[in-house]
C-alpha cells in the first residue's frame, strides 16, 4: 500500500497551498530526522540510564533527565548549519540560542519542549517532543527574547512527535492536522492520519486529580458534573484519563476527542504549563484539528507573551466542552 511521505506532504504543501516554503519544509524535515535519533534514544531505556538525573537543574528549577539534555543537544545540533533558523529556544536554556556566526541565518525561530513528559521516563511512559515556528521580526538580526514574544496565532506550523509503542508525528503548517508513524525499517514517517479532526462532544476528560483542592470554582463546578455522570446536569457518565506526558493526553483527544486541564490554581498561579513551547503548539494544533483551547478566559492563541518561560493555565481539546469550561469561568 502506497503511504504519502513526510517529504510529499510538505512538497504537496507547498506546491499546491503556498503554505510551505522550501526554507519551512527544510526545518521540519530537520525536526522529523532529530526526532528520529531521539525516539531511538529513548527506546533505550534503562539501558542508556535515559531517566537518570544528571544533577543540573533547568532555567524552571527542574531536575534534569539525562535524555532531557541529550534531546536539547540532538535538536539544537540538527538545526543550527541549515540557514533556515534565526535563532532557537527551548524548555532546557535559559536565553536563547543565536546561530553561530559560522553558519548563515535563516528567517524562522523555533521554539521547543526537546522531550516533554520526562518525569515519565523512568518508568517507561510514553514522552514526547513538542515545536513550534515563528517568523523572526522584520529587520531583526540578532533575536533576542524580544524577538520570541509573538503571540500564537502567529505560529507558521507547529508539530509534536510521541515516542510511544509507535513513534507518532502529528503536524500542522496551517492547513488542517497530519499524523505520521515511524517505519523504523525505512527510516521514514509515513501518513497514517490524513486529516485529524477532535470529534466536538467527549465524554472524557484529563486533569491531574491531586490538585482538586486547589481547583478555582468554575473548574470544581465542570469536573463535579462529569463525575455525577448520568445522575447529574450532564445527563451522561465521563471516563478519566492522566498520563502525566501532555503530548500523550493530546494525541489521545486528536485521535478520539476529549478534554485536556492543567487550569491555574492556588498551587500554580499562572498555571503548570509553559506558553511558548507547550500550550502555544498544542493549542494551534487543537484549533486546526476544529478544538478549542483557552486559559478559562482568553483564547491561548491570542496571549501576548510577556516572558520566554511563562506559564498559563490550559484547558483544550473538544470544542463544546472547551467552550463549556470557559462559560463557567467567564460567568463567576
Ligand atoms: P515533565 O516534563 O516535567 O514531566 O512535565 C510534563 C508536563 O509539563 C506535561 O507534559 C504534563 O501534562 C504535566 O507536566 C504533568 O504535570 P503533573 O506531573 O503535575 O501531573
Amino acid at each position: 500500500m502506497h503511504r504519502v511521505t513526510l517529504t510529499q506532504y510538505l512538497i504537496e504543501q507547498q506546491r499546491n497551498y503556498g503554505k510551505v516554503s522550501p526554507e519551512l519544509r527544510l526545518l521540519i524535515e530537520i525536526i522529523a530526522r532529530a526526532c528520529k535519533a531521539i525516539s531511538h534514544a529513548v527506546s533505550k531505556g534503562p539501558l542508556a540510564g535515559v531517566g537518570d538525573a544528571v544533577g543540573t537543574h533547568n532555567v524552571q528549577g527542574e531536575a534534569q533527565k539525562k535524555l532531557d539534555v541529550i534531546a536539547n543537544e540532538v535538536l539544537v545540533e540538527a538545526n543550527e548549519w541549515g540557514g533556515h533558523l534565526a535563532a532557537m529556544m527551548s524548555e532546557e536554556m535559559a536565553t536563547p540560542y543565536t546561530i553561530p556566526h559560522r553558519y548563515p541565518k535563516g528567517g524562522f525561530l523555533l521554539v521547543m519542549d526537546p522531550l516533554d513528559g520526562s518525569s515519565n521516563l523512568d518508568v517507561n511512559i510514553s514522552v514526547g517532543t513538542i515545536f513550534s515556528v515563528l517568523r523572526c521580526p522584520e529587520g531583526v538580526t540578532e533575536p533576542d527574547e524580544k524577538a520570541f514574544l509573538q503571540p500564537g496565532v502567529k505560529q507558521v506550523a507547529a508539530g509534536f512527535a510521541v515516542y510511544g509503542a509507535a513513534t507518532i508525528l502529528v503536524l500542522t503548517v496551517g492547513n488542517g492536522v497530519v499524523g505520521f508513524t515511524l517505519d523504523r525499517e525505512m527510516g521514514s514517517f509515513l501518513m497514517t492520519q490524513e486529516r485529524i479532526v477532535i470529534p466536538e462532544d467527549t465524554q472524557e476528560f484529563a486533569i491531574n486529580a491531586s490538585n482538586a483542592r486547589n481547583w478555582e470554582p468554575p473548574v470544581k463546578r465542570y469536573i463535579d458534573e462529569c463525575l455525577a455522570g448520568k445522575t447529574g446536569p450532564r445527563g451522561k457518565d465521563f471516563n478519566m484519563r492522566w498520563v502525566a506526558s501532555m503530548v500523550a493526553d493530546v494525541y489521545r483527544i486528536l485521535s478520539r476527542g476529549g478534554i485536556f486541564m492543567y487550569p491555574r490554581d492556588a498551587k500554580y498561579n499562572d498555571g503548570r504549563l509553559r506558553l511558548m513551547y507547550e500550550a502555544n503548539p498544542m493549542s494551534f494544533i487543537v484549533e486546526q484539528a476544529g478544538g478549542a483551547a483557552t486559559n478559562g478566559r482568553q483564547r491561548i492563541l491570542e496571549i501576548q507573551p510577556r516572558a520566554l518561560h511563562q506559564r498559563v493555565g490550559v484547558i483544550l481539546g473538544s470544542k463544546n466542552e472547551v467552550e463549556c469550561v470557559t462559560r463557567y469561568h467567564l460567568q463567576a
